[in-house]
């Protein structure tokens, strides 16, 4: 069996030398110019080099090292006729879980009030609503999605999700499909995005869906920035519908120098952390995944080319 590894941004040694581990049978290279025509059976690719496929005629799956493929999709040359995988989970759902409670509380509770409180010398308490003051709804209930609204909703606020079909979720009202999207919208103060970007959920956090939201509302973006319309976002922090975002993803990472962002007092930017792609949990995954297809079983995380996910 012959593995390939090409994903640019991210050091090759330690996930190919622990792919070679897990799999001994296996022959594992990390992809480079030189060696692009050295075909492979299973390729692991992160935002791979434009030339990557156009060497490769014979894989048999490709394994996408993150929950998104929207880059991927994008690429030319991605056989669409060669089985895609994401990674489910894999660590991410419990990351995006902390990060979105954090960034929740944070600013329920002014957290972030309180530190500019402290850099001033200030001893002063604020007012604070109740959790109830703070309904949280949740766009996009995939695995890491659910776990985010699970957490969220262990805290005690009033949450809601918002997906293409139903989910049962314990403490989580659900509501499915476009016809359900503006009662979600009018009963959510708190809107987290963890979508997957598609032709449907591009632009989706724009003038028209955040002005349906709570007075007061706050945005959490873990999705991709193309989900939110930036002038948008801050035209409704200027005429105060919007009281501040968190944001992790951006259009240009990293965010350029000057990008009104970096010092919009409303506006808390992390530079795309809210959950990495961890290591030992990908590789397990992903050697489970290619078990299986050994075994001629098709395992979880196809992405359907169709639906963009
Ligand atoms: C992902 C990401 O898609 O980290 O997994 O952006």
């Amino acid at each position: 069996m012959k593995i390939v590894f090409c994903a640019p941004a991210i050091d090759a040694q330690p996930w190919v030398a622990r792919l070679a581990q897990a799999i001994p049978e296996a022959q594992v290279w990390p992809w480079s110019p030189a060696i692009a025509s050295r075909e492979a059976d299973y390729a692991l690719v992160w935002s791979p080099d434009d030339a990557f496929f156009a060497g490769q005629h014979r894989l048999r799956a490709v394994f996408n090292m993150g929950a998104g493929v929207d880059r991927l999709l994008g690429l030319p040359g991605l056989p669409h006729e060669v089985p895609l995988f994401r990674l489910d989970d894999a660590g991410k759902a419990q990351q995006m879980a902390e990060y979105v409670c954090h960034a929740l509380i944070d600013h329920a509770r002014h957290f972030d009030g309180f530190a500019a409180q402290q850099r001033a010398g200030l001893w002063r308490e604020l007012a604070v609503e109740g959790r109830t003051a703070f309904p949280v709804g949740v766009m996009g209930l995939g695995s890491i999605g659910a776990r985010v609204a699970q957490a969220v909703a262990s805290f005690g606020y009033p949450v809601l999700g918002w997906s293409r079909s139903r989910k049962l979720i314990a403490g989580v009202e659900s509501r499915a499909g476009p016809d359900e999207f503006d009662a979600f919208l009018h009963a959510t103060r708190v809107l987290v995005c963890v979508l997957p970007l598609t032709a449907q959920t591009d632009g989706i956090v724009n003038a028209a869906s955040l002005r349906k939201l709570k007075a007061g509302a706050y945005v959490i973006n873990v999705g991709r920035s193309a989900h939110v319309v930036d002038a948008d976002l801050l035209a409704q922090i200027e005429v105060g519908h919007v009281a501040g975002a968190a944001l992790d993803v951006f259009d240009t990472e990293p965010l350029p120098g000057g990008h009104v962002f970096w010092r919009h007092p409303n506006i808390r930017v992390t530079p795309h952390i809210a959950a990495n792609t961890g290591l030992d949990a990908s590789i397990d995954q992903i050697t489970a995944k290619i078990r299986a297809i050994e075994r001629g079983e098709v395992p979880s995380g196809r992405v359907d080319f169709g639906r963009g996910y």
